[in-house]
């Protein structure tokens, strides 16, 4: 048993003790890091692993037969397996890297959608979507005249699937829709979501950009088609990423960009390409942070992902409960069934204040549309302020916030 996870209780000041950045004074006071769903801070590991490339093994892969080649090559691939085995898929193959969960539906949305939507097909997704995963169907759906339908959201922040059900037709050929919202943390029922779209022969990709760090996945349990990571919001590396397709779908799937690397053989004549994973991995790729990756796995790994969960919701419990009981403090997204996300709204206040003032004590929340808009348009709000948290955070800094924003509240009422 490691160290950091002692027989499910974790050790959360050992842990702690893994990111440096936690341990610095912002603006006088210690930091206090609250905004773990825009980005997550990075352990030691990680940033060695970055370091460790670059001062000892930095060379281009899949290209050299020298040893630092090889060597920078195989770390690279050991990545594509940690992630294999991360999301239970079933061959390694189905693992291409990108640069993030927007990259990832950008490529599908135009290489499958380019090469199978036809006019007058449909498209869904829902009103909890962030903008990577509305405007590339946008695009696609303008460029060959299929439509978006959107699934509405009830007051809560859940999905409203009997209305899904009843936009589903033989029309629907795609539905994307992530597994947990970034704006309200809710997490989505995506096994029924992918049974229904299957029942009518739609393929179905998912924006796990929120949930990857915080929830179980299973990519052949749940049987969607598409599942999309970004490395950078869980305990990774910015810049890199995977989309997880299934076999027979990426097979064929046109290239989305050319160049070195996604061909087999080049004349000017024509172009024959590579097998999958490399036909989508065209130049060189970011090979410093897919290698580092690898260690936010093993991070995660090693704290065991469920130990995650139930620190995380114990924080979320008693954020949401202390919120809830502060004066014109209003909860936006309370549905049961939430990653450790809480945005709300201060009557009154604007969210831009609140997060600047939080700021002058330290904490960082994110403020404003949270890039979803329709979201945010659907509630009658401009924005919110939220608090997310990972698993280094502790109640001891919910506390902060809280004096924090009892400050803000008591300030601005007067002024
Ligand atoms: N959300 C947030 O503060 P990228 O930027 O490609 O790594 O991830 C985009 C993305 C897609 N889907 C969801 C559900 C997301 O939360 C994000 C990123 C950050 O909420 C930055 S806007």
């Amino acid at each position: 048993m490691s160290s950091l996870a002692e027989t499910r209780i974790l050790n959360i000041e050992k842990i702690r003790d893994e990111f440096p950045v936690l341990h610095q004074l912002v603006n006088g006071k210690p930091l206090v890091y609250l905004d773990n769903a825009a980005t997550s801070q990075k352990p030691k590991r990680v940033i060695k692993a970055l370091t460790d490339f670059y001062e000892c093994y930095n060379a281009n892969i899949h290209r050299g037969i020298h040893t630092l080649a090889e060597k920078a090559t195989k770390a690279y691939e050991e990545t594509r397996l940690a992630m294999q085995q991360f999301i239970h898929a079933k061959h390694i193959e189905e693992i291409i890297f990108t640069r993030g969960v927007t990259e990832s539906i950008n490529l599908v949305a135009a290489t499958y959608g380019r090469a199978f939507l036809k006019e007058g097909d449909e498209v869904i997704i829902s009103g909890l979507e962030h903008h990577s995963n509305i405007v590339p169907w946008q695009i696609i759906c303008d460029e060959k005249k299929a439509s978006l339908k959107i699934i509405p959201i009830t007051e809560i922040g859940e999905m409203d699937l009997d209305v899904y059900s009843k936009l589903l037709s033989s029309r629907t050929k795609i539905v994307a829709v992530n597994h947990a919202s970034n704006s309200l943390g809710t997490i989505n029922p995506i096994k029924e979501v992918i049974t229904l779209a299957h029942n009518f022969g739609a393929v179905v990709l998912i924006d796990g950009a929120q949930s990857s760090a915080h929830l179980e996945i299973d990519v052949q349990d749940i049987d969607c088609d598409f599942y999309c990571i970004s490395s950078h919001k869980m305990y990774g590396p910015t810049g890199t990423g995977i989309l997880y397709g299934k076999k027979n779908l990426l097979e064929r799937m046109p290239p989305y960009m050319g160049g070195g690397e996604m061909i087999k053989d080049v004349t000017f004549a024509k172009t024959t390409f590579n097998e999958i994973p490399y036909k989508f991995e065209a130049g060189t790729p970011n090979i410093a942070d897919v290698i580092a990756l690898h260690e936010a796995v093993n991070f995660i790994k090693e704290l065991g992902k469920e130990n995650i969960a139930a620190h995380e919701s114990e924080l979320l419990q008693y954020a949401s409960e202390k919120l809830s009981n502060l004066p014109s403090v209003r909860l936006v997204g309370t549905s049961k069934n939430k990653v450790s996300v809480q945005s709300f709204v201060i009557e009154g206040i604007h969210h831009f204040d609140v997060g600047q003032m939080l700021d002058t004590r330290g904490i960082a929340v994110r403020t404003g549309h949270h890039c979803t808009q329709p979201l945010m348009e659907r509630f009658g709000i401009e924005g919110t302020v939220r608090a997310s948290f990972a698993v280094y955070n502790t109640k001891a800094e919910i506390d902060l916030l809280m004096e924090g924003l009892q400050r803000v509240i008591s300030f601005m009422n007067n002024k």
